[in-house]
């Protein structure tokens, strides 16, 4: 496949993504073999050209971190995306629904590094060395893909359906908290739709940061401190809809709320 391509259909999500609209899936019709190898060139070409559009990293994200939607999607590995600047909503405001497709919603934990990380083998131990402090988030996933519907390689390309992301104001030392055992709400209108623990993400969030990046170190990357990492849904994603108030609350990790108007 000529990365000619691929950038094609990078520019393709991006566009889909700016405009709002949402497209076939490229194994629907333009690449019914690609690869997950393949989708991560595309991924990569999509990331470079949102950098060329003056937009920056803030770090990047697991997705697909539950059993749940491993076993649902057939899947062995979860799967890694960039969160950039300007998918970065204010606590405790306000996210207009025009802005994106057909979003969806799940509570995470983030991490944030006080060193670089490179793969391979590295531990959750060494992730866990490696942390200045986590934090609670919400994820706005929004994918470009008519209905929602994808294959593997279609999310990878599309750069794991990234949208939109809400960082809570608590940060606290890794140390402080068993991570597995954080339990977490995620309510709607007051109403709890969905909960889970920490240890929903691949048994405990720092493996899901140790996986990234050994992940990476495959294609010659690493963390990098100060990056803000998301670690992976301990809920299932629910569709947002006009009017609704969303908050994801965390033991010992506070809240984190966005209104939907
Ligand atoms: O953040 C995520 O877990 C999303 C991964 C992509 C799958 C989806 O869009 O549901
Ligand atoms: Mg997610």
């Amino acid at each position: 496949m000529s990365s000619q391509k691929f950038k094609e259909i990078a520019k393709l999500l991006l566009d889909a993504e700016i405009e709002k609209k949402e497209v076939l899936r490229i194994t629907a019709d333009k690449i019914p073999e690609l690869t997950v190898d393949e989708a991560y060139l595309i991924q990569k070409e999509l990331i470079n050209l949102k950098i060329q559009q003056g937009l920056s990293v803030v770090g990047p994200k697991m997705g697909l971190t539950s059993r749940a939607k491993m076993k649902q999607m057939n899947v062995e590995e979860p799967i890694y995306g960039y969160i950039f600047d300007n998918m970065v909503v204010q606590e405790g405001s306000s996210l207009s629904l025009s802005e994106l497709i057909h979003p969806k919603v799940e509570a995470e934990i983030a991490f944030v590094l006080d060193k670089d990380l490179a793969g391979p083998a590295i531990s959750g131990v060494q992730v866990l060395a490696a942390t200045k402090y986590v934090l609670p988030a919400l994820e706005i996933i929004d994918s470009r893909y008519e209905n929602f519907q994808f294959t593997l390689p279609d999310v990878i390309a599309d750069n794991t359906s990234s949208a939109r992301v809400v960082f809570g104001n608590q940060l606290r030392r890794p140390e402080e908290l068993e991570l597995d055992l954080v339990g977490t709400t995620l309510s709607i209108n007051g109403e709890i739709r969905a909960l889970g623990a920490g240890g929903a993400v691949l048994g405990h969030p720092a493996h899901s940061v140790a996986m990234l990046a050994n992940m990476l170190h495959r294609e010659g990357s690493k963390l990098k401190a100060g990056q803000i990492i998301l670690t992976g849904g301990i809920t299932e994603a629910i569709l947002l809809e006009n009017g609704d108030e969303v908050v994801a609350k965390f033991d010992q990790l506070g809240q984190v709320s966005i209104k939907i108007t």
